[in-house]
């Protein structure tokens, strides 16, 4: 069996003994058990910072190959294409999109110098599996120097409505990159429809069955792989944090009072405002609750140099000040907001204390929160998973109180029948799920994706420019 290959964005640190992120944990449990490479931007920004500058390191049976961005590589590769145009469009947020040409071009070079650092590394029966929009070209790079290894891709993000796609700049030319795969993974079958829809509209992709296509002589599979978490070793982790007292304070006080929790990277995606209003929707609604429902939202800091993420910043604040102006007493205060990173074990142990997890993405992939939410919870005594439809996770976890985010209204009800939720109800939506998601965790997820990926039939390279 081959070298997998895996190649994202980011490399995480392959000496560490958690990773952070499903992204990481997954890539790095894939390659520890097959043995390979992890290629990635070292997070670096150097001047010279070419391919030939690529650092090579290798733990046990895992080599990482980083590469390093110039200045003005990270800003009009990973700020600009991929943050500021695709990202944004992805999420529907086409009013959010900020194109220049410099960001495209930009974009294909930087896929060019990752397929430049990566083939003198290859061997024959390496299995490549490149991960998310930030890499979308790389196949086609790897192509036009003759490579004809199998390469997989698979985008962690929703791939929109056929409108929406076909508003990006320069999606005719993202769709030939992504021909260019022998395998195109999504997280959801909403997802593939989308893919597959625009394929039908904007495309001669001929379909020789719901998830295999014929393009240019080559054959091209398609398919959703949802991405799942380790459950068990998240359980175990919301254990294990040294801050015992804590849990016992959060938990006495779950009696009288009770914690609603979200986690979220501060992104505009997350539908932290809309989360927000409606909790004061829910106080304003409900006034016997005043004193004893708090909400704990964790936004760790994200893509700060973007303005669009700045901005929700400042409108989060502005908001959190309002309802605890408005609501909070010399003992309690609505809202505890938190805008930095908190150890994973910490976020573990506040999942379990709190009766309600908040999970309303206006737009995203999966949403391993809500996975990792339910993980952490005590099955005697299990909190609630209030979840939005436009979660990709919401495909899967059906036994959440599934809800539309934009409709503040419709939260603040979830919030409520969650608050006066009976146990036997309780326990048998937490069943349904932490059943659900310990079936479909991350191994499955990339055990099922590099099975695919090892039984497509490759053949002669292709290439597509920019
Ligand atoms: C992308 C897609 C898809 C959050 N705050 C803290 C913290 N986190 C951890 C969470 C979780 C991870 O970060 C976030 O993962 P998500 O899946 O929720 O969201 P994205 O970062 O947007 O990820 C998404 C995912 O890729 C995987 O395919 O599900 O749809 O957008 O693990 O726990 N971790 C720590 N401190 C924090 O403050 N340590």
């Amino acid at each position: 069996m081959g070298r997998l290959v895996a190649v994202s964005n980011r490399t995480g640190d392959l000496g560490r003994k958690t990773q952070t992120g499903g992204l990481a944990v997954g890539i790095v449990d894939a390659l520890k058990s097959s043995g390979g490479m992890w290629v990635g931007w070292s997070g670096e920004v150097a001047d010279d910072a070419d391919a030939s500058n690529a650092q090579l390191e290798t733990y046990e049976n895992v080599t990482s190959l980083t590469v390093s961005l110039s200045v003005q590589e990270h800003e009009n590769y990973y700020l600009g294409f991929a943050n500021k145009v695709l990202w944004p469009s992805f999420h529907y947020r086409l009013d959010l999109m900020d194109y220049r040409t410099e960001f495209a071009k930009c974009y294909a070079a930087v896929n060019r110098k990752f397929a430049d650092t990566i083939l003198p590394h290859l061997r024959n029966d390496d299995l490549i599996w490149v991960h998310d929009y930030h890499l979308i070209p790389l196949a086609s790079e790897l192509r036009r120097q003759g490579s004809a290894h199998r390469i997989g891709f698979f985008l962690h993000i929703p791939f929109p409505s056929v409108d929406v796609f076909s508003a990006v700049p320069r999606h005719g030319w993202l769709r030939e990159c992504l021909l260019q795969y022998d395998l195109i993974g999504f997280q959801t079958k909403n997802d593939v429809q989308n893919f597959c829809r625009y394929l039908k509209e904007h495309s001669e992709a001929k379909f020789l069955s719901p998830n295999l296509i014929k393009w240019k002589g080559r054959m091209i599979s398609i398919g959703n792989f949802p991405i799942g978490i380790d459950a068990g070793r998240f359980s175990a982790m919301s254990h294990e944090s040294d801050d015992g007292i804590e849990f016992e304070r959060t938990r006495r006080s779950r009696l009288k009072r009770f914690q609603v929790i979200s986690a979220d990277r501060l992104d505009y995606s997350k539908g932290l405002p809309q989360r927000m209003k409606a909790f004061r929707k829910f106080l304003d609604s409900y006034p016997e609750y005043l004193g004893r429902a708090e909400y704990l939202q964790i936004a760790s800091p994200s893509r700060e140099d973007v303005t669009a993420y700045a901005d929700i910043r400042a409108e989060l604040e502005q908001l959190t000040g309002a309802v605890n102006g408005k609501y909070a007493d010399f003992n309690w205060a609505p809202i505890q907001y938190i805008n930095r990173n908190i150890p994973r074990e910490k976020l573990a142990l506040l999942f379990r204390c709190s009766l309600i997890g908040l999970i309303t993405p206006l737009r995203d992939g999966m949403n391993l929160v809500a996975k990792e939410y339910i993980a952490a919870q005590d099955a005697e005594d299990p909190g609630i998973l209030i979840l939005s439809k436009f979660a990709g996770a919401a495909e899967e976890l059906e036994d959440a109180l599934i809800v539309n985010p934009y409709d503040t209204n419709e939260v603040a009800q979830a919030i409520r029948r969650a608050a006066i939720m009976p146990m036997e109800e309780r326990r048998t939506r937490y069943g349904n799920l932490i059943s659900q998601i310990s079936d479909h965790d991350a191994q499955l997820w990339q055990d099922e994706y590099l099975a695919a990926l090892r039984s497509v039939q490759t053949d002669a390279p292709r290439s597509a420019g920019p």
